[in-house]
């Protein structure tokens, strides 16, 4: 855990948002398994005009339950774009947290109680495959090391202890959220993940880590791509340096 300890409000209504593209055969089931887990929060799915047609079945479900909303936006343009759209509705809609929560399956709905749960002590609670007691299910070795590698460069590059920056199972505090200036973020892939979690450790906001059980998709194709990890790769790399010089300088003065 990160940041101080300090009285927290209550947590408010809770919006899950679900960023799909090309998910048709997943959207239904992520949206049924959330609403049975969390029937007192509300869904909202970005979709980024799926050639699939995701948005067309996301928009019959929420004809049928007024507690699932859909955003269309014109066409792809990376997650993090999808999540600012997601959180500015959200936040307009004042709701009091935030969840990130992937369409294909890879998180449980149940496990998010928990992460509500510890969201109560904390601005940002991560559900986290590299923590005790995380798992991941039916993944190739190479994408476990994907992801340990990755995470230890963001540890080692910018100097935080956060085990599982990149993951993408995630409850904020909508005023903390607001308080960090998230529409100005320019990261697209999963590296837009690894740029929150820096921004609420610079900002002394609390992060906690939660275990969970990742399972890899049955369904539909992962939009990982060798440019999403050049991305990251090379932002962090430079948040690094940056951030190893403006110690630097601050020592001098
Ligand atoms: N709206 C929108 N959603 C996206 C975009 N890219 C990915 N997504 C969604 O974001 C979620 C995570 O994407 P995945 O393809 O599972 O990527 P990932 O989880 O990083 O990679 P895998 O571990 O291989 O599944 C899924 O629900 C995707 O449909 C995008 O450009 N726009
Ligand atoms: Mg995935």
């Amino acid at each position: 855990m990160t940041g101080t300890d300090r009285a927290r409000g209550p947590l408010g209504r809770v919006a899950v948002i679900i960023p799909t593209y090309n998910e048709r055969g997943n959207v239904e089931q992520i949206t049924t398994r959330l609403r049975a887990a969390v029937p007192d929060a509300e869904l909202l799915v970005v979709d980024d005009n799926s050639p699939d047609g995701t948005g067309d079945i996301a928009d019959k479900l929420a004809a049928s339950d007024p507690a699932i909303h859909v955003l269309h936006r014109p066409g792809k343009a990376g997650l993090g774009a999808a999540y600012i759209a997601g959180f500015g509705w959200a936040l307009e809609q004042g709701f009091g947290v935030l969840v990130e929560f992937d369409a294909d399956g890879s998180h449980q709905p149940a496990e998010l109680p928990r992460l509500l749960t510890a969201l109560e002590d904390a601005d940002l609670v991560i559900g986290s495959r590299w923590v005790p007691g995380g798992t991941v299910q039916n993944w190739p070795k190479s994408r476990e090391i994907l992801s340990r590698g990755g995470n230890l460069y963001v540890r080692l590059m910018l100097g935080i202890s956060v085990r599982d920056a990149t993951a993408g199972f995630r409850a904020y505090r909508a005023e903390a959220l607001q308080s960090i200036g998230y529409e100005q973020v320019r990261s697209q892939g999963y590296c837009f993940q690894i740029d929150l979690v820096l921004r609420f450790i610079r900002a002394g906001l609390t992060v906690t880590e939660v275990p969970i059980n990742f399972v890899e998709r049955t369904r539909g194709a992962s939009k990982m791509s060798r440019a999403i990890v050049a991305e990251a790769l090379w932002r962090v790399a430079q948040w690094g340096v940056r951030g190893r010089l403006s110690r630097l300088a601050g020592k001098r003065t």
